[in-house]
């Protein structure tokens, strides 16, 4: 929670209001807020009103449930275990700096629905998950491991439904109150599930365990399969890359034409594949950029993070995505290096725990200065970008014009992302 910084500051407050609660209610707030004694009411005012604000205003929880990993692979009882959960739960920050406004789900005497998923210890296709509750602004997301075919290290996506009840529990279920998220309906703008299911590969294509390296801080050796790289991308399917309606959307010809792609690209549009960018896809704005996390293949022994293009891709399917994570990654003071300067903001700003900005070393747009910013700054050290894109914010849509009664809908998964050597 931001305390005590609008204080004669109502236009800051304004901008970043107008984010949070829309243009039409902040406008008179800040128009109004001329002389001293108004001010000082206002922001009492304010500060009332941040204060009754849900946390989930400031970004997603990403909510992982191991009851599903059967064979162990996650069990915080072994050391093996609770390395693998360390790195995944530091994995899903890349997403948690979202600013969607996800409604609950919450079945009771009326609503009841079962969540359909991938067994992530199995492999069983729609396995039933009864009526579990998913808080406002969170998803949630099984995870587990299981002896995946061929090359294959992960599997993810999102979750299928079924429900039954009020309309506007299952409208709930159908887009956690985004936008139109099917096209059978309209145009599909959003995309908001419940969650989903992620597995990791147990077994290698010799028949020997994978040799998973699960370390955050360092980077994998020759072979092993990083447990971070593949986290990143197979989320990355869960919030509806090469999945949803609105990723597929923005595919014309084969290329992704999204804006924020395209304002970020710099060119027409970036070439696709099914379900991912085109093997090889390296990110802007770098010069000389590393490879996206939503490319078909990742390479033994490389580590690839969820990077602008692959942010700016969600974007497009209709996530809420800061600025800060379209532009160069750690480039805290925006003059296009990530160098000792940005490391010294990002030293300076460490602890802060809301209110922050890129300037203050807050790299993901999360409103903190924490450990996961300095991360991303010292993946990106020396890197170097030529012009940065003046990125916009894709705009939420503001009035849904849906009434429906009835929901079954997408049992979606994805597989790939080979181990496979691409180029
Ligand atoms: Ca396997
Ligand atoms: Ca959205
Ligand atoms: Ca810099
Ligand atoms: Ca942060
Ligand atoms: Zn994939």
């Amino acid at each position: 929670m931001v305390t005590g910084l609008w204080i004669s500051m109502n236009c800051t407050f304004f901008a970043i209001c107008s984010r949070m609660i829309g243009w039409e209610v902040c406008a008179p707030v800040c128009a109004v807020g001329s002389s001293l004694r108004w001010r000082v009411l206002l922001n009492r005012a304010l500060l009332l009103v941040f204060s009754l604000l849900p946390l989930s205003a400031y970004g997603l929880t990403i909510e992982l449930n191991y009851d599903y990993d059967v064979n162990g692979f996650f069990d915080p009882q072994t050391i093996e275990g609770a390395k693998a959960r360390e790195a995944l739960e530091f994995a899903v920050q890349a997403f948690e700096p979202f600013t969607d406004q996800l409604l609950a789900i919450q079945p009771d005497g009326t609503n009841s629905w079962t969540a359909r998923i991938t067994h992530p210890g199995t492999g069983a296709p729609n396995y039933p998950v009864a009526n579990p509750e998913v808080s406002a602004g969170t998803l949630l997301v099984f995870a587990g491991a299981w002896d995946l075919p061929d090359t294959q290290v992960g599997l993810g996506g999102p979750g299928g439904w079924e429900a039954q009840g009020t309309t506007a529990f299952v409208d709930v279920l159908r887009n956690r109150g985004q936008g139109i998220t099917k096209d059978k309906y309209g145009v599909a703008v959003d995309f908001g599930p419940w969650g989903g299911a992620l597995a990791f590969d147990t077994t290698g294509p010799d028949g020997n365990p994978r040799d998973w390296h699960f370390d955050v801080d360092t980077r994998p050796s020759a072979g092993q399969t990083d447990l971070l790289s593949v986290a990143v991308h197979e989320l990355g399917h869960t919030f509806g890359f090469g999945i949803s309606d609105s990723f597929y959307r923005k595919i014309d010809g084969d290329l992704f034409t999204g804006a924020t792609v395209i304002e970020l690209n710099g060119v027409a549009g970036v070439p696709i594949a099914p379900g991912h960018w085109a093997s090889g896809t390296r990110s802007p704005p770098y010069d000389n950029g590393p490879r996206a996390a939503m490319g078909a293949s990742l390479i033994l022994g490389s580590r690839v993070g969820f990077s602008p293009l692959d942010y700016a891709g969600l974007a497009d399917t209709g996530w809420e995505v800061p600025s800060a994570l379209l532009g160069l990654p750690g480039d805290m003071d925006s003059d296009l290096d990530v160098d000792g300067v940005d490391l010294m903001r990002w030293q300076r700003g460490f602890g802060i725990t809301s209110g922050a900005s890129l300037v203050l070393g807050d790299a993901d747009g999360d409103g903190d200065v924490d450990r996961y910013d300095g991360w991303i700054l010292r993946r990106n050290l020396g890197a170097r970008a030529t012009t940065l894109p003046g990125l916009a914010q894709v705009p939420e849509p503001t009035t849904l014009g849906l009434c429906l009664s009835l929901g079954l809908f997408f049992f979606s998964r994805r597989i790939e992302l080979a181990d496979s050597l691409d180029g």
